[in-house]
């Protein structure tokens, strides 16, 4: 495992450098985007939602299944949310930040960020104990799930913004730099999606600090490995927004939910 690679500041305009590094790699990682007060803020409004949806009993949003587990103290705690922008003005107001639009350039014109679309805003909240329902995610492509829907693979890239601050022997984000260039049938079978979780020989470790930002392609393989320390040291929380092209496609109270949003539930 590799912890070693070029980190960017993010100015008014991508830069040719920080083209050339997304387009060679499919991923691309920003320091301190957001200060550690931002952070702080986007945590607790978290939690505000957090509270609503556990009073409320809220199972799916637009038909995403909303993974509920166990805090360290045994409180029951949100730890997959979807849809978040939409339940809170501190995440809806945090994607009309400027800087965000300079991302778009990354794959042209058309480019969108998919707030109404697929699992919307997302954030995850993982913690390693046993009560905990989310300590890692096994090896897949967020792309796959275009191919489910038979749909031509439209370009998807994926922001990440993390709020939690990692050595590698935090767990998190593991990726294989350069995958998002290989074909469809890498991408349909290099792993098995969700269920393998080992290590592999040329995976990068992102080792962000709380306020960083990320992105990666939809069709590069990475996972989110455990935490090999427990407790409050393994506490992670990562916001991912899609960047997306093609036909818009909002999902709203009635939107089904879809199979492979059913396997995720698996995932532990
Ligand atoms: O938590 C992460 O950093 C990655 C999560 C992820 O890959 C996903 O939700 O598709
Ligand atoms: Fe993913």
């Amino acid at each position: 495992m590799s912890t070693v690679y070029k980190k960017f500041t993010l100015g008014d305009k991508l830069t040719p450098e920080q083209h050339n590094f997304f387009n060679e790699h499919g991923f691309i990682h920003f320091k301190k985007f957001i200060n550690p007060e931002t952070v702080q803020s986007i945590t607790r409004a978290s939690e505000q939602v957090q509270e609503q949806w556990i009073k409320n009993e809220v199972t799916k949003v637009n038909g995403v299944p909303i993974k509920y587990g166990k805090d360290l103290n045994g409180d029951t705690i949100v730890q997959r949310f979807a849809f978040i922008n939409q339940h809170h003005p501190v995440f809806s107001e945090f994607i009309q930040d400027p800087r965000f639009n300079t991302l778009l350039d990354i794959i042209g014109s058309e480019a969108r960020f998919g707030t109404d679309e697929k699992d919307g805003m997302v954030l995850n909240h993982y913690v390693n104990s046993e009560q905990s329902n989310f300590t890692k995610m096994g090896w897949h492509t967020d792309g796959l799930r275009d191919i489910f829907h038979g749909q031509k693979l439209n370009p998807m890239l994926n922001v990440g913004i993390h709020l939690s601050t990692l050595k590698p022997e935090n767990g998190g984000l593991r990726i294989l730099p350069g995958t998002h260039k290989q074909g469809l049938y890498q991408m349909l079978f290099k792993k098995k999606y969700f269920l393998d979780h080992d290590a592999d020989e040329n995976e990068l470790a992102i080792t962000p600090e709380a306020g960083d930002l990320t992105i990666h392609d939809g069709r590069l393989w990475h996972r989110v490995a455990q935490s090999s320390v427990i407790g409050e040291a393994s506490r992670r929380r990562v916001i991912y927004v899609p960047i997306i092209a093609g036909k818009y496609a909002p999902k709203d109270a009635n939107s089904p939910t879809v199979f492979y949003q059913k396997f995720a539930g698996l995932v532990k």
